[in-house]
């Protein structure tokens, strides 16, 4: 039930996709503007099938519920301004009546989704926007071994508000797919499902299903962990580690902080607190906590920011007029100043004590000429309300999205499957290439089983059940070239989650330890490195893993590398005595061209 609560306030986002991006990788779907059959636009106007779907229609007669109509001349007062192309989709507002369509792509693992309809209502029958106000849902589902549909994510569009002559777009998101999730691998479907009454019709049109690979940015501090307070003393301190922290109180700062949640058994506990500790905001206009990350915003990226808020238990922001809200930010600096990008306000209403929602705010598709591509990003939780009350914050995430997932084999080291009551190790990795200065047994590069939950080395981020591991001498690497050319054009990102081993860790002390990451091409005789991350151990954990990325910037015609084969690799660059642990390799390519519909 909570878990349920909290996807709804992250899963509906309106009007931001309502330009097509620029390189955004929609996956096809037959039909998605419904323009065929084509509709004699001097007959009738409308005819009720639509190609390509399958149509739910609980008129099974005549099937009037559905079908697609041919939008009216300019002048003509119920012409539809945005329709995209010459013909749009009917669909009669009774639960029972939809759409629905099997796709060719599949659900992949640790990529994300966003489908999104232009939704308008009916001139002459819209449906009710008065209790009961009719509804329809936007969804992306699978079929079960049965074939029975089973909903994997579902966003509510009310009728209320929308326009018959201007299309809004809504989106309904759906977070990274997990390779465990059930449906992690099977066939993408998508429906659009009336949830009301007989009596009105909706208007649809222009469906789009967006798939892109999101990578977590590094935010420092980010669960509020440090410094480490004492619960058994004042159980607060007035400050943050890692973050700037403007506070209208100048003299205690006692606007921003952390404090530690109290026991399980306690009344005011966090339940779903990320770690021991969790930041204070008070909310008066002023005070805020900001972070200037040290990424850049990259042009064909998405950017969203999600952060745990609540309310503190004792002090709770004003729920009346005039509200307290609360934004969190997407900002960047020019020369003089910090410009906000994008802002999403939250109130207490829909918040609870002792439970953390997440929100969301987003940056969709960084375009080359935005004022903030290549400029560093900026994060921000900022009060926009009077004294008195307390915002409470944790787990702060940012992630960026790339378009288009390019497929790797064992990118996540789950094969050879390794038995974990046994020796809990192998000295290999199917698919990859693996350099080893150990001739002999190969101890140097392998796989390695998480160990259980409440082991003290148990890796809490891992993906899937395994974890790669890689000795720190120079030599030790793994490398994996893939059946896919750099394309004219596009942009590259490699990333790989990265810790340390819990026994081993790489020195972080002079010589350093690196780890390369890098995207390679082979000439006529040897491999050659085009763009190289090296890492080092310093800020890396065994028990989290970290991503990092290494960019390449536009492929140009005259780059030698393109047209080249893509080659990848995670390379040791030490002494021996340390292991590197990754996990989760992902490769991700920007389109080039802004219309371009290839998935692949
Ligand atoms: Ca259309
Ligand atoms: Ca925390
Ligand atoms: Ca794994």
């Amino acid at each position: 039930m909570l878990g349920r609560m909290k996807s709804v306030i992250v899963l509906l986002v309106m009007g931001f996709w309502a330009a097509g991006p620029v390189g955004a990788a929609l996956i096809p779907i037959e039909n998605a503007s419904f323009e065929a059959p084509v509709v004699d636009p001097n007959s009738f106007g409308a005819m009720p099938v639509a190609e390509g779907w399958t149509e739910l229609d609980i008129d099974t007669l005549g099937g009037t519920n559905t079908g697609v109509f041919a939008n009216t001349p300019a002048d003509s007062p119920d012409h539809v301004a945005n329709a995209d192309g010459d013909q749009l989709a009917f669909l009669g507002s009774e639960l029972g009546n939809g759409f629905r369509q099997g796709l060719a792509a599949t659900y992949k693992p640790g990529c994300d989704y966003r489908l999104s309809v232009g939704v308008g209502v009916s001139m002459r029958f819209p449906p009710s926007m008065v209790e009961p106000v009719d509804a329809v849902e936007l969804v992306l589902y699978y079929l079960d071994e049965e074939q029975s549909v089973v909903d994997v994510a579902s966003a509510t569009v009310e009728a209320t508000g929308l326009s018959a002559t201007q299309l809004e777009d809504f989106s309904l998101y759906l977070a990274p797919v997990d390779s465990e999730e059930a449906w992690a691998g099977q066939t993408i479907g998508v429906a659009i499902r009336a949830m009301g009454l007989a009596g009105g019709f909706w208007t649809l049109d222009n469906v789009r299903l967006a798939e892109s690979v999101p990578v977590s940015i590094y935010v420092e501090n980010a669960s509020f962990e440090s410094p480490v307070i004492d619960p058994n003393a004042f159980s607060a301190v007035p400050y943050a580690d890692g973050w700037i922290e403007p506070d209208v109180d100048d003299l205690s700062g006692s606007n921003t902080g952390v404090f530690a949640n109290t026991a399980e058994e306690s009344w005011d506990h966090t339940v779903n607190a990320d770690g021991f500790q969790i930041a204070f905001l008070g909310s008066q206009k002023g005070n805020a906590f900001e972070q200037d990350v040290t990424a850049t915003y990259k042009a064909g990226c998405d950017y969203r920011l999600t952060v745990a808020v609540g309310v503190s238990s004792r002090y709770q922001p004003s729920i009346e007029e005039p509200l307290d809200t609360m934004e969190l930010v997407l900002c960047y600096y020019d020369e003089t100043a910090s410009v906000d990008i994008v802002a999403r306000a939250v109130d207490a209403r829909h918040l609870s004590i002792g439970w953390l929602q997440d929100v969301s705010v987003e940056l969709p598709n960084v375009h080359p000429d935005d004022l903030w591509a290549g400029k560093s990003i900026g994060i921000a939780m900022r009060s926009e309300g009077l004294p008195g009350g307390f915002w409470i914050l944790d787990d702060v995430r940012l992630t960026e999205s790339m378009p288009t997932s390019i497929p790797i084999e064992n990118a996540s080291f789950e094969t050879p499957v390794v038995d974990p009551n046994g020796f809990g190790a192998v000295p290999y990795a199917d698919g990859w290439i693996e350099s080893d200065v150990d001739d002999l047994s190969g101890s140097n590069t392998g796989v390695f089983a998480n160990t259980s939950e409440d082991s003290w080395d148990h890796v809490v981020n891992a993906d899937g059940f395994q974890i790669a591991f890689l000795g720190s001498q120079k030599g030790n690497g793994f490398e994996q070239d893939l059946p896919i050319a750099y394309e004219v054009g596009a942009q590259y990102r490699l990333t790989v989650a990265v810790g340390v081993s819990s026994r081993y860790a790489p020195s972080i002390e002079e010589p350093l330890d690196r780890l390369e990451l890098a995207l390679y091409y082979y000439d006529e005789t040897e491999s050659v490195d085009i763009a190289v991350l090296p890492v080092e151990a310093t800020h890396l954990s065994s028990g989290r893993l970290r991503d990092y990325s290494v960019y390449l910037p536009s492929v140009h015609s005259d780059d030698l590398w393109a047209g080249k084969s893509i080659g990848i690799a995670m390379r040791s660059e030490g002494l021996p005595g340390g292991f590197w642990i990754m996990d989760h390799v992902r490769l991700a390519e920007t389109l080039p061209a802004p219309d371009s519909t290839d998935t692949n």
